[in-house]
């Protein structure tokens, strides 16, 4: 009987309507910008192409691309994860997507379009490393498990590099060219939102979501001098 009383009112709480409100904002980086380094391809010229180009800070009139906001704290931790299967592929020798957002319990799949062997290997804090030498045709798939900061690299091609963040719950996203970034349907309370770009490093503001439009920009000034992995 209490088990069906329980129930009951779990189902009670699962179908009343929850107002839900929006997140959205820019990243913009005012401060100093690095000549970017274009990386040669030398002998692997005919597969890769002569020149990979930095993909390190990608940037349209101060706006960032590539920067990754994600909810957390003390509430989020209620919020759930909707895992999925996330795909990062090595193309003409270098990793697509450059950085990978994905939600805590996906599933990251790795393939390859290249014709020649790649060495991918993970620089994990909290997920099982991988260290695999990638012949052409072959994929890989892991369950990303933990919330993590992931450095990617190919120990064969110095210049391969990738990022892969595992956020703690389904509610993040990523910039796109013109800086900006959207959470929808986030459950009204208070958080911390938390941005990273690997060349700008880390920042967290507290907010609080009503039921309607928070709007919460960031401004970079410098770049990180050490970047936090986490
Ligand atoms: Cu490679």
């Amino acid at each position: 009987m209490f088990k069906l009383i329980f129930a009951t009112f779990s189902l009670l709480i699962l179908a009343s309507p929850v107002q839900a409100g929006t997140i959205k904002g820019e990243v913009k980086y005012s401060g100093k910008v690095p000549t970017p380094i274009t990386h040669k391809t030398g002998k692997f010229k005919k597969v890769c192409g002569p020149e990979i180009p930095d993909e390190s800070l990608i940037l349209k009139n101060q706006k960032v691309k590539n920067v990754v906001v994600w909810l957390e704290g003390k509430h989020a931790k209620k919020l759930k994860s909707k895992p999925g299967t996330y795909t990062i592929n090595q193309k003409k020798c270098a990793y697509s997507p450059h950085v990978l957002a994905m939600p805590q319990g996906s599933e990251l799949k790795i393939l390859t379009s290249d014709p020649i062997n790649h060495n991918i290997h993970t620089y994990s804090f909290d997920n099982d490393p991988i260290n695999i030498m990638f012949l052409p045709n072959q994929d890989y798939t892991q369950e990303m498990e933990e919330p993590d900061v992931i450095k990617v690299s190919c120990d064969l091609h110095g210049w391969m590099e990738a990022y892969i963040v595992v956020t703690p719950n389904s509610y993040f996203a990523m910039t796109k060219s013109d800086g900006a970034f959207e959470i929808k349907d986030v459950p009204p309370g208070k958080y911390t939102l938390k941005v990273w770009h690997e060349s700008l490093g880390e920042e967290s503001r507290k907010i609080e979501i009503g039921k309607n439009v928070t709007q919460v920009n960031f401004n970079f000034t410098e770049l990180a001098t050490q970047v936090s992995q986490k």
